[in-house]
């Protein structure tokens, strides 16, 4: 993969991270790059458009499903699980087979033999499950050696979602001896359904997993073409993908599955059933917002996150590209006449400075604002942040715009420019 030609990173004795200290041995192999991605966490910044959606999400999740008489939300949200895990649970837990190709550490980022950066959330199944939890969302960043083109990057977001049900909750307690939901004697596999598990539970799981996350698009997206795609994956079965229409193209959004009786046995949990879900949010977050490569989730080009920032998760958004030439900053500051009201005007400020710059202002803020307790004289700071799609700005074509925005300001507020 095309990290294996990035250097890795000089080996520390103890690798640290998320409260745990491991020692390292020759299997590490992780890159700088890699390490200043750990370091970033996107989901910890608030107008990251990656939170955005996760909120949106746990939000939809909360309101929909809730606990029997319907005073909280059914489902827990894990997202501080640590994201160096052991080989037993991003591979063994999940029935991962010893030869798989994922294991490889061309693929995987090993910290030593035994430990390594989870490549999914469903890494913490295992625990969680074992734990007691029967509902739960997880969330967080991931981590796999894959290459980096306009859909993939060697950390990305997931959430996943997991629901157990005992015989009595998935078909009522009135259906329990006519639907048991294990078989008796366990028949052979086939495409609809595992050995132990009874057909009928395993239709209603299938049923209700899909139900869940056509459901969680349309709250999503509101209608979008959508297609249900036959997948694989060692610990669910059967196990689909969702595709999504992007750009004129099908884009693989999640993968699903009824979750693999042998993981529920080894979790403590043998005599429930359930089914789980994983979906990587800067995909969801691209259709979503319309933003063309994924890339540009890690960007600190503030002409990108200013389109995000103080949104709630609920705003439609839809991303205007950047341009590739330098931003040029300039600041305003003026004082007001005592006849201006401060909160009236901002918003006309604003206006006035996008109609003069046209095309050429990206962002404008207001910075600052102040009384002078002596002469009571009130003042305005506004950052203008200049920006051309054709070319980069030399000072002098700036300085000639924010005059001519000075001026305007001027005349229209009877500013006097500080
Ligand atoms: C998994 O990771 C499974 N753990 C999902 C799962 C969970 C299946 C529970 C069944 C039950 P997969 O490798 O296909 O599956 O990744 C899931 C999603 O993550 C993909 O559909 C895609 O949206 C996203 N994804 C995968 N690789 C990348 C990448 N390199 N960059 C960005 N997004 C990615
Ligand atoms: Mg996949």
């Amino acid at each position: 993969s095309s990290e294996s030609a990035t250097p890795k990173s000089s080996r520390p004795e103890i690798f640290k991270l998320d409260g745990k200290e491991i020692r390292t041995d020759s299997c590490w192999n992780l890159s700088n790059s890699v390490l200043t991605l750990l370091e970033r966490q996107l989901l910890n910044e608030p107008s990251n458009p990656l939170n955005l959606l996760k909120q949106r999400i746990v939000n939809h999740v909360h309101q929909t499903y809730r606990k029997p008489g319907g005073r909280s939300p059914l489902f827990t949200v894990c997202e501080r699980e640590p994201r160096v895990v052991t080989t037993f649970e991003n591979f063994d837990s999940l029935l991962t087979p010893a030869d798989h190709i994922s294991r490889r550490p061309s693929d995987t980022y090993y910290v030593n033999q035994d430990y390594c950066l989870r490549a999914h959330t469903t890494a913490h199944e295992h625990r969680l499950i074992r734990e007691g939890l029967d509902a739960f969302l997880t969330v967080g960043d991931v981590y796999r050696r894959d290459e980096i083109d306009k859909t993939h990057y060697p950390c990305f977001h997931q959430l996943e979602g997991v629901r157990l049900y005992a015989a009595d909750q998935l078909f009522g307690t009135a259906g329990i001896n006519q639907h048991p939901i294990l078989e008796k004697t366990p028949t052979e596999r086939k495409p609809h359904k595992q050995e132990k598990i009874a057909e009928d539970a395993s239709n209603a799981l299938q049923i209700q997993l899909k139900a869940f996350l056509e459901d969680l698009c349309d709250a999503i997206f509101g209608v979008c073409e959508k297609r249900w795609v036959d997948a694989y994956f060692p610990f669910t079965h059967p196990s689909f993908e969702l595709e999504i229409e992007y750009q004129g193209k099908w884009l693989e959004v999640l993968g699903c599955g009824v979750l693999e009786q042998k993981l529920m046995e080894m979790a403590g949990v043998p005599d429930k059933v359930g089914w789980a879900f994983g979906l990587g949010l800067e995909r969801l977050a691209m259709v979503l917002y319309t933003i063309p490569d994924i890339r540009l989730f890690w960007t600190k080009d503030s002409g990108f996150l200013s389109q995000f920032e103080g949104k709630s998760p609920t705003d439609s958004i839809v991303y205007k590209p950047i341009s590739a030439h330098p931003q040029v900053t300039f600041d305003v500051s003026f004082f007001l006449p005592e006849s201006v009201q401060f909160n009236d005007m901002t918003s006309d400020v604003y206006d006035t400075i996008r109609n003069v710059g046209g095309e050429l202002v990206e962002q404008v803020k207001l910075m600052d604002e102040f009384t002078n307790k002596k002469s009571g004289k009130r003042s305005q700071m506004y950052r203008i942040v200049y920006r051309s799609n054709e070319k980069s700005l030399t000072k002098q074509e700036v300085n000639a715009v924010h005059k001519a925005i000075e001026q305007e300001l001027v005349e229209k507020f009877s500013a006097v420019i500080r």
